[in-house]
């Protein structure tokens, strides 16, 4: 081949002919997961999906790389009646994922709170109330099986003082409600992580203390339990989010029992209108949640309960509360919050998680089925444009969709684009 002056010069200058690589983009995702995590993401509803401005924000991955349901997967939804189960609304968030190429965490199997009343007020005995909970649970986790990162098995099961909250399934069944529903999820999709979620566990206490229990109390059933979600509603300057030690303490207490960690619905709220001043110790907050994460390997990611104040719940019930959220009801970034989580993430000096990530970044825009579960890098399907495809500790796939390269960003992180 004859070289063209243009290979010559490159040649002459040391360089290859490959394209530019094109930097990854920047967001609160690709920084968490530069720094060692599996994803920053969010929860949404399905109410909100009709506001595409909020749809194309929510699908933005350099900022979302996980997106949770905020409703749509909760008993009263899926099970309406006995029997007869509902997962339009619940597959639309899944679909939203699987189309954005983000994880899906699920949320929530087993909750005192939006339960119908047929299970409320049943009057089921122990061993009918055993096989109602075991068929929701096998129903619900088989059909979105391969597809959830993490189901929130068991959702508040605990008082302020770290002991049992009743509620029908343990005033009927007693505390082994708990290990029963993680058995029944761990064997319809082996490869989900299961976790016991709650507020008010973000720091030590009684409550934490309790939640601890739990996951000792799953195993000692011989039942599976990979992980605690701290929801992490907070309140500006208060509630746990004062110190990073506080928060690395607290979560190195789950971790011991052998569990990841991961905040599952951060938001943190304020008087409203928010003042200046309270704008800024939010942005303190925040940053020192995402330390806390960033400092324990087994934390292995963060969502925030929405992203905009314009679908927070908060306002609905702590009244003149609110202001909770990055962005603003208008969908703007709140400069010095968004700009003090980046800046809390940094760019690439964190902690890798010691746990092995089983569900895959969803491979296609269209499919009901997500990609399997991967266990070697050399299997799974294609990775979508944004979608992560390589880096020290990923087993997903390595096969970028066409028309994207398999770009590193760090060596926790490649990336197609
Ligand atoms: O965000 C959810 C809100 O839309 C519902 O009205 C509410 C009803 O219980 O549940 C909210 O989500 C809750 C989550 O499922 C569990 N932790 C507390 C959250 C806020 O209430």
């Amino acid at each position: 081949m004859i070289p063209t002056a243009i290979t010559l010069v490159l040649a002459a200058l040391g360089a290859t002919a490959s394209p530019v690589e094109p930097r990854a983009a920047d967001g609160l995702n690709t920084r968490a997961v530069a720094a060692g995590k599996q994803y920053f993401g969010s929860a949404t509803d399905n109410g909100e999906l009709t506001d595409s401005a909020y749809v194309a924000g929510l699908s933005n991955t350099a900022d979302f790389g996980q997106i949770t349901p905020g409703n749509s997967m909760k008993w009263d939804t899926i099970e309406p009646s006995r029997g007869t189960f509902n997962y339009a609304n619940g597959d639309v968030i899944a679909n939203l994922a699987a189309k954005n190429g983000q994880y899906l965490r699920c949320h929530t199997l087993v909750w005192y709170n939006q339960l119908p009343s047929w299970v409320t007020n049943g009057g089921f005995d122990n061993a009918t109330l055993i096989s109602i909970l075991k068929n929701h649970i096998t129903n619900e986790v088989t059909h979105y099986k391969g597809k959830c990162l993490h189901w929130d098995v068991v959702n508040e099961a605990l008082n302020e003082d770290g002991t049992y909250r009743t509620n029908v399934f343990y005033n009927t069944i007693g505390p082994a409600y708990i290990p029963i529903a993680f058995a029944a999820a761990a064997a319809a999709d082996p490869s989900a992580k299961l976790y016991y979620n709650d507020y008010n566990i973000e720091a030590a206490g009684a409550k934490s203390t309790g939640a601890q229990n739990i996951v000792k109390l799953v195993k000692a059933y011989g039942a599976k339990i990979d992980g605690v979600g701290m929801q992490a509603h907070l309140i500006v300057g208060s509630t746990g989010s004062e110190s990073v030690s506080a928060w690395t303490t607290n979560m190195n207490a789950f971790t011991a029992l052998g569990v990841d960690v991961a905040i599952t619905e951060l938001d943190i709220r304020t008087n409203t209108p928010a003042t200046a001043a309270a704008v800024t110790q939010q942005a303190k907050d925040y940053a020192t949640v995402i330390q806390g994460c960033k400092a324990v390997a087994r934390c292995v990611g963060m969502t925030i309960w929405d992203y905009t104040d314009k679908y927070s719940w908060i306002p609905s019930v702590f009244s003149g509360q609110g202001a909770a959220l990055p962005w603003d009801e208008n969908l703007n970034k709140k400069a010095a919050v968004y700009d003090a989580m980046m800046s809390a993430w940094g760019t690439g000096t964190g902690t890798t998680p010691t746990a092995t990530p089983t569900a895959s970044v969803p491979a296609s825009s269209t499919t009901t089925t997500a990609a399997p579960a991967t266990s070697s890098a050399a299997s799974g399907g294609t990775v979508p444009k944004w979608g992560q495809c390589g880096g020290i500790g990923w087993t997903g796939p390595t096969q970028c969709v066409a028309g994207t390269t398999c770009t590193k960003g760090n060596d926790y992180y490649s990336q197609c684009l």
